[in-house]
């Protein structure tokens, strides 16, 4: 399985501003980064899937309590997708930020309809969340997620928001919130408690990008979306990911990889996909 395309991207890599930015801000934003051959054929293979179809095609009908579609580990890539886990580009922002060392942790597909809710500022590196001496001795090490937004998104429709500089602030018990739980944390955040410990004041910044973007980020990074309005002119945003880790014990997610993409895996593949997946209680021991 493979495009005959030697990258999906515009750019060979990072700048040094991209660099720089993603580590004073924790994120960095590519907009219309991918080619435009590249960005249609993703979109093209993604609505091609067979449960993309039936999701998409059952919108019409639910207007009421709409519900994301979302696969995690999305395992059911086709040439362009399977590319992305290792196309120059992306293997170049990845070593200039965190270096050589890293494995691919696991992926996710979402696909957020008209009327679909927030989600709530959280970070994303589990390794604060669990007090194991391997999450301990993780802590501090890359975990990375890279966002994409194919079909784009505006500002107050399902836009990405971030709090530049926040990766800066070591998350303690009450400053790690993940997704599902309330927390006051964030307020309190942009309210400027932590400014001084980031070093800079905390602001909220919500993006807007059109599409073929990208956004990578330090799972560190407090990070919320916002809801997506009824009368959105986007039926729908299409969203992907792929995480990195630095090379170590599994993360929470790390996915089992398929026997398949080992048997077809050169050498640099296999050195991100042979590692140890998560288990329940491999933290334990
Ligand atoms: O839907 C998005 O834009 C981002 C979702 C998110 O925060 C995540 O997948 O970790
Ligand atoms: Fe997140």
């Amino acid at each position: 399985m493979a495009t005959d395309l030697k990258t999906l991207f515009r750019v060979p890599g990072p700048s040094e501003a991209d660099i720089e930015s993603f580590h004073n801000d924790g994120y960095v934003a590519f907009p219309d980064v991918f080619t435009d051959q590249a960005r249609e054929s993703l979109i093209n293979e993604i609505e091609g899937l067979e449960q993309v179809r039936e999701f998409v095609g059952q919108l019409p009908q639910n207007r009421g309590e709409p519900e994301a579609f979302f696969i995690r580990p999305w395992n059911d890539r086709g040439p362009y997708s399977d590319q992305l886990i290792d196309d120059p580009f992306i293997t170049n922002l990845l070593t200039a930020t965190i270096g050589e060392a890293y494995h691919f942790c696991h992926s996710a597909l979402n696909i957020a309809p008209r009327g679909i809710g927030p989600i709530r500022y959280h970070q994303d590196h589990h390794h604060w969340k669990h007090e194991n001496p391997v999450n301990l001795a993780e802590r501090d090490r890359y975990y990375v997620q890279i966002l994409y937004y194919l079909n784009g998104f505006s500002d107050g429709d399902r836009n990405l928001k971030v709090i530049p500089g926040s990766h800066r602030i070591a998350p303690s018990e009450d400053a790690a919130p993940d997704m599902t739980a309330a927390s006051e944390f964030p307020q309190r955040l942009l309210a400027g408690e932590y400014d001084a410990e980031a070093g800079r004041p905390l602001r909220e910044k919500r993006l807007e990008l059109p599409p073929g973007s990208l956004v990578y980020i330090n799972a560190r990074i407090f990070h919320g979306v916002e809801p997506k309005p009824l009368d959105s002119p986007q039926p729908y945003r299409i969203f992907n990911i792929d995480i990195f880790k630095e090379a170590g014990p599994p993360h929470r997610h790390t996915q089992e990889i398929p026997a398949e993409w080992i048997a077809r895996a050169g050498p640099a593949r296999k050195k991100l996909l042979v590692r140890e997946a998560y288990t329940e209680g491999c933290w334990n021991s």
